[in-house]
Formats: structure tokens, sequence, C-alpha cells
């Protein structure tokens, strides 16, 4: 069986982990999320695509969720001796390594699709992990600073600030120009089943949705679409996805996310729902199941994996 997932950072990990679990000999193909890239100190940092990686590849902080285990900080020591900024995205020794073999593919001219596919050879993740695509796209948040309404960077938005501040708006910056990455319109339109995991839906699905023919392809794949709810009694479980979907006006509810994705009947993404039991379930959804969605362990990640590909199966 062909299943693919749409997936962004933390959630999408502990659910793809689950997914790898529950469907072994299964293929599994994931386009990740790459509106969260950042360059840093002359380096390419892909916050979504590492953390899938080292996740699926057991390599992950799993207290974090983020970066690499038993990591050292000697590089950013000396940068802030030197005083170079920016020093608020923690970069750890063993993950600049993973960036530095990013950059330099990607300035020998390589693909992001085959920078990816080359350090998966290393972490051999279970997955076939793909970038929507090999254009810079990236997220910019618009804020009001004491200087006036500036548009930062996603991750300054989200790490320095700790979403402290009301997102006015949210741009996904170079989307219009990119293009679905070598493999992605094949992966949706082939798939027995695509999955839209309880990642962030607008800043993780939401840029991979946006990327010019990946809706189209959703709309058309004859495979059921499923979506999962991050959302718990109205508190996203990991990350601040509420404050997000604040700023674009849709509910912090399961419902709500849902009725963003939309039902497919209606020209939307979505065949089902799968959230959590108690949570109000969606109107105008064929199909929507009520079952556990808190991924507390790899059981509880690996039984909602199994039940959401089954439930449309
Ligand atoms: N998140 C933080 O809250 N603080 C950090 O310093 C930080 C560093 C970091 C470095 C590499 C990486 O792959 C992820 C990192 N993240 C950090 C998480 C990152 O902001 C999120 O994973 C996504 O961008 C949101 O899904």
């Amino acid at each position: 069986m062909q299943i693919t997932v749409l997936a962004g950072g933390v959630g999408g990990a502990r659910f793809l982990q689950g997914l790898r679990a529950a469907f072994p000999d299964d293929q599994i193909t994931v386009i990740g999320n790459t509106a969260d890239d950042i360059w840093l100190h002359g380096l390419k940092v892909c916050p979504d695509l590492d953390t899938i990686m080292y996740t699926l590849g057991g390599g992950i902080d799993t207290a974090r969720g983020w970066g690499r285990d038993q990591e050292t900080y000697s590089v950013l020591e000396e940068l802030g001796i030197y005083g170079v900024p920016p020093l608020w995205f923690t970069l750890g020794d063993r993950d600049i390594a993973t960036h530095l073999v990013r950059t330099q593919m990607l300035a020998a001219g390589f693909g992001l699709d085959v920078v990816t596919e080359a350090l998966c050879k290393r972490w051999n993740p279970g997955v076939h992990l793909l970038p929507m695509t090999n254009e810079r796209v990236e997220t910019h948040v618009v804020v009001d600073l004491p200087e006036g309404r500036s548009a930062i960077h996603f991750q300054q938005w989200w790490v320095q600030m700790q979403a402290g501040i009301p997102a006015r708006e949210f741009r996904y910056v170079g989307i219009d120009e990119a293009a679905p990455a070598p493999g992605v319109l094949e992966a949706i339109a082939g798939a027995d089943v695509v999955v839209l995991p309880p990642s962030n839906p607008v800043v993780s699905i939401g840029p991979i949705v946006t990327v010019p023919g990946i809706r189209e392809a959703l709309t058309r794949t004859p495979a059921p679409v499923v979506g999962v709810s991050g959302i718990v009694g109205g508190r996203p479980l990991k990350g601040m996805a509420d404050k997000c979907l604040a700023t674009i006006g849709v509910p912090a509810t399961a419902a709500g996310v849902a009725g963003h994705y939309g039902p497919r009947a209606d020209g939307g993404l979505l065949d089902a729902w799968v959230h959590e039991s108690g949570d109000e379930p969606p109107a105008g959804f064929p199909k929507s199941l009520a079952t556990a969605t808190i991924m507390t362990d790899q059981q509880a990640a690996a039984n909602l994996a199994e039940q959401t590909v089954r439930f449309v199966l």
C-alpha cells in the first residue's frame, strides 16, 4: 500500500513514527514542509525535514522534539564570544554538520530533493522524505513592532518571540514561484491513502497545500484524503497552532480546523476527519472518527495512525 503524508515538524514526526510502526511493510512517502527553512550563518537549516529525519532515524532530541540527541554547543558558544548573531536559534554542533552537508550540496547545484535523499541515506528513516518544493519558500510573519509594522522570519516570531506578539498575517514568501519537488505530485496521484497528520494547519500544512499544483493534486487524487486534528478540547497538543489559527480567523477547535481544510465534496481537501473523543465532529463531513488522538507514547501514535488509515480504506 502507498501511504502519502503531508507533514510539518514535531506533531507530524510523532504521527509518522506511529504510522511506520503500524504499517511496516507499506511504502510511506512524506511531503515535508520547507517554509520554516532559514539561512543562518551561511547555512540552510530545514527544521521540519530534519525533525522528521532525526525522529524516524533515531537521532532526535526526544525532550525537545527537534535538534540532535547527545548534542554539544561549542560553535554557538564561539559565535556568542565573537558577538555574531543570531544566537536565539540554538544550533548544536552535530546539527550544524547536517546543515554543512546540505549547504555544500546545494552550492554544488543539487536540488533539495537530492540533498534530502543523500542525508536520509545516513539516517534511513524508513519513509521516502520529499521536500514540498526545491525552491526557496519562507514563512514570514507580519507583526507590529515599536518601530512599526514589520515582516519577520517565522523562526524569529516562533523562537525568539515565542509567538508572544500577535501575528497580523502569514506570508509564504516565494511560494508563487515554487513548483512541487520531483515525485510530489506522483506521490499524491499514486497513493492508496493521503494523510494530513496533526501538524500546524497554518505554518506546516498551509505552505504545502499552497505550493502551486499541490492543492489541485489533492482534490484530483482517487485516494481518500483524511485529516487528523492536532487540537483537543480547544487546545493544541504541542506548539502554538491556536495563535496561528487566530490570525487567519479559524476557531482553535478540531471542527474549526476541519472546516478550514474543508470537505472535498465542497471543493475542500478532506474526505474524512479524525478528532478526539468528546470534541465536536465537524459539520458537513461524510466521515468523521472520534478516537484517542493524544500520542502520549509510540503505541498511542501507532494506534492513532492505524485507525486513521483503516477508517478510510
Ligand atoms: N525551536 C525553539 O523553540 N528554539 C530553538 O532554539 C530551536 C532551534 C532549532 C534548531 C534546528 C531545528 O531543526 C529546529 C529548531 N527549533 C527550535 C524548532 C523549530 O523552530 C520548529 O521545529 C519548527 O520550525 C516549527 O515546526
